[in-house]
């Protein structure tokens, strides 16, 4: 059956990707252990990359209007396989919930619902994913299409709620939204039973990391804040479907302004519109060609509207195209024009996916690699010093080896007086840095976040609200700003210690790397932007339900950006370990080496007849030496190759 098999193949072609990149770092991580080169440092950042490219995600949304086909067209390009539709998808509201496609395998297959009623308490869905009895379980029989169909359809559950109950979800308000799921009129209202579903499924390509996002028509949007701040801007590639018929809606165009039509170049190129049911179009009474031009028509004219190049619009029958693809009905697929879609969707995320990820670990192996190159470097300097003073010696009297040797306690007396410089230093920068993580530490942003809640509650009118979020939002940028500052100071101070070691001890002169706030600040003004968009339009929206409403937007808010503090601190503290790091270890393989050189000239003191001998030895060190950097290059060209070469075969698959 051809499903979506380009995609599948080009999915798994990634995955393969990121196992041979991971064996190769796994193999440069145990040359250096064997080699005893490893430290805690680098076992650490080993084990973080491995990590990272072990759960790397790719993640697809799906947004809409509702009845527009999103459900379908995920059932027809993921599940046809099924034989049947997986997801439930029919006339009028169907999915009532955001839901989550993924595949987790520490957990059997399951379908998980947040039930409505934690819209009354302030927590975020990020954080009710850390609870797991908050959430329903109900297990998925997947050897029974029927009741796994029957599970699903959970997401489409809805109870009928007295009005002011709704209202405190913050969910219905008297001119809009849910009175179109018909309100009796008696004051009561449908609502949905679940505010979100996460379907734990072990399909193929949720099984290398693909996570897919369905989401309820237009209104659920806006008073869900975890989507719009979180899961959609979080997106890899967002999809946005239309009906062909109808083209561009007054709502349709109403739900890409809101939350689709971001500014950013990076994320409109993820963006992808669908024109959906064109076998609405399809007539047998009219000329093939017509209906093209009709087609090719609306395609234009919805790119248009929606300030998107026409390439990224693509027209689809997503039901023709599960029923095609059920039934193995190869021309009415290619009349669906899914594949074209398929096409399209493997060829842009992946490989940009890939380069994203492949630059990242190679910048990290990189520097990884430098710091042990460094300290090989710097024994081989040792080594040449050594074999260039022991060869001077040769044919010297005793007088010349003492002078030599008081030249190199003089040295090594002078070294151990820059050491207390060094331990100085070190009192300098804990200082500076405990500065620099009170900046960012989550004890601010607590203190913050609570004179903001404390202020939204006291005022909980428009100017009240949103002056205590602008103050949210400078004291944050306030903080980054002197932690940018920060930074920098500690950076200027191990530049020019490192500077002095250069000059005074000849320790190998290294430039540590500046460390940038920009993207934590970019992330905050990122966020900043989301709230006033969304400020009015949700004010505007719910005039009843607002302060449950708006205490919900601001937890969100406030999740988002405790997230940004959390990456933000975790980046810092490996920051100042890799600021400090090589100067330790060059200290004390520096240390190691006047004693070594001190050690070796003694020898050669008491007995002549081992200066040969010790300058054999220095030598045969020397080889090694250069083994080991040759050896070490060879690791790192071959994770290099998997990285520059994606699709070139596993050795293994060519023997
Ligand atoms: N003719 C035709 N009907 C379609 C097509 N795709 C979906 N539909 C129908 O449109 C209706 C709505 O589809 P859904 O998949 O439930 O739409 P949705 O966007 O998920 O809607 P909500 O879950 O309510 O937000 C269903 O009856 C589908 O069978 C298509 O390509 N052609
Ligand atoms: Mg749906």
């Amino acid at each position: 059956m051809p499903q979506s098999r380009d995609l599948a193949a080009r999915f798994e072609a990634y995955s393969e990707w990121r196992r041979r990149l991971s064996s190769g770092i796994s193999a440069l991580h145990e040359w250096l252990t064997e080699q005893d080169l490893a430290d805690a440092q680098i076992d650490l950042k080993v084990q973080r990359l491995l990590e990272r490219l072990h759960q790397d995600k790719l993640v697809v949304a799906f947004v809409a209007e509702f009845s527009r086909g999103k459900s379908e067209l995920i059932n027809a390009i993921f599940f046809a396989d099924f034989g049947q539709r997986l997801l439930p998808s029919s006339a009028g509201r169907t999915t009532m919930c955001p839901t989550e496609l993924l595949y987790d395998a520490t957990r059997p297959p399951s379908i998980r619902l947040l039930p409505i009623e934690t819209r009354l308490k302030d927590a975020t869905v990020a954080e009710y994913k850390n609870y797991a009895d908050e959430w329903v379980t109900i297990p998925l029989d997947l050897a029974s299409a029927e009741k796994m169909g029957e599970a699903l359809g959970r997401v489409s559950q809805v109870k009928r709620v007295p009005a002011a109950l709704a209202r405190k979800y913050g969910l219905f308000d008297d001119e809009d939204i849910l009175t179109a799921i018909d309100s009796d009129g008696e004051g009561a209202v449908d609502i949905p039973c679940w505010r979100h579903a996460v379907i734990n499924f072990p399909h193929p390509l949720l099984q290398q990391g693909l996570v897919i996002l369905d989401t309820p028509g237009l209104n659920a949007i806006g008073t869900e804040p975890e989507l719009t701040l979180n899961l959609l801007p979080n997106a890899h590639a967002v999809l946005f479907i239309l009906a062909a018929d109808a083209g561009v809606t007054k709502t349709d165009l109403d739900v890409w302004n809101r939350h689709l039509a971001g500014e950013d170049a990076a994320q409109k190129a993820g963006r992808i519109a669908i024109l959906n049911k064109i076998d609405g179009l399809w007539d047998e009474l009219k000329p093939e060609g017509e209906v093209v031009a009709e087609i090719d028509r609306q395609v234009k004219s919805s790119a248009h509207l929606l300030g998107l190049p026409a390439a990224q619009v693509y027209a689809v029958s997503a039901q023709k195209a599960l029923l095609a693809k059920v039934n193995g009905d190869d021309a009415l697929l290619a009349k669906s024009r899914l594949p074209v879609l398929e096409e399209a969707l493997s060829r842009k995320l992946i490989p940009a996916k890939r380069d994203i990820v492949g630059a990242a670990t190679q910048a990290e192996v990189k520097a990884l690699a430098a710091g042990v190159k460094s300290i090989l470097d710097a024994r081989a300097s040792g080594i040449a010093e050594q074999l260039a003073e022991l060869g001077a010696l040769r044919g010297k009297n005793q007088d010349v080896v003492e002078h030599m040797m008081d030249r190199v306690r003089e040295e090594k007396e002078l070294f151990e007086r820059g050491l207390q410089r060094f331990t100085a230093l070190r009192t300098v920068f804990t200082e500076q840095t405990n500065r620099l993580l009170d900046y960012v530490g989550l004890d601010a942003l607590r203190t913050n976040a609570g004179r903001t809640r404390r202020h939204i509650e006291d005022s909980p009118f428009t100017r009240g609200v949103r002056g205590a979020m602008n103050d949210f939002f400078a004291t944050i940028r306030g903080d980054f700003e002197h932690a940018a500052r920060q930074s920098s100071e500690i950076h200027d101070m191990m530049q020019a210690m490192y500077a002095r070691f250069a000059k005074e001890h000849g320790l190998e002169r290294f430039t540590p790397p500046p460390f940038s706030m920009l993207k934590y600040q970019k992330e905050i003004d990122r966020l900043e932007r989301a709230y006033n968009q969304h400020f009015n339009t949700l004010w505007n929206m719910v005039s009843k339900a607002k302060f449950a409403l708006m205490k919900r937007f601001f937890e969100t808010i406030a999740s988002r950006v405790k997230h940004v503090y959390d990456v933000a601190n975790r980046d810092v503290e490996s920051w100042l370990k890799s600021v400090m790091a090589p100067l330790e270890s060059q200290v004390k393989e520096h240390h190691l080496q006047l004693r070594r050189r001190l050690d070796s000239i003694k020898r050669i003191h008491r007995a002549s007849g081992e200066l040969e001998e010790r300058i054999v030895e220095l030598n045969q060190a020397d080889d090694a030496l250069a083994g080991q950097i040759a050896a070490m290059a060879r690791e790192i060209a071959a994770i290099d190759a998997v990285i520059e070469r994606p699709d070139a075969l596993p050795a293994a698959a060519n023997g």
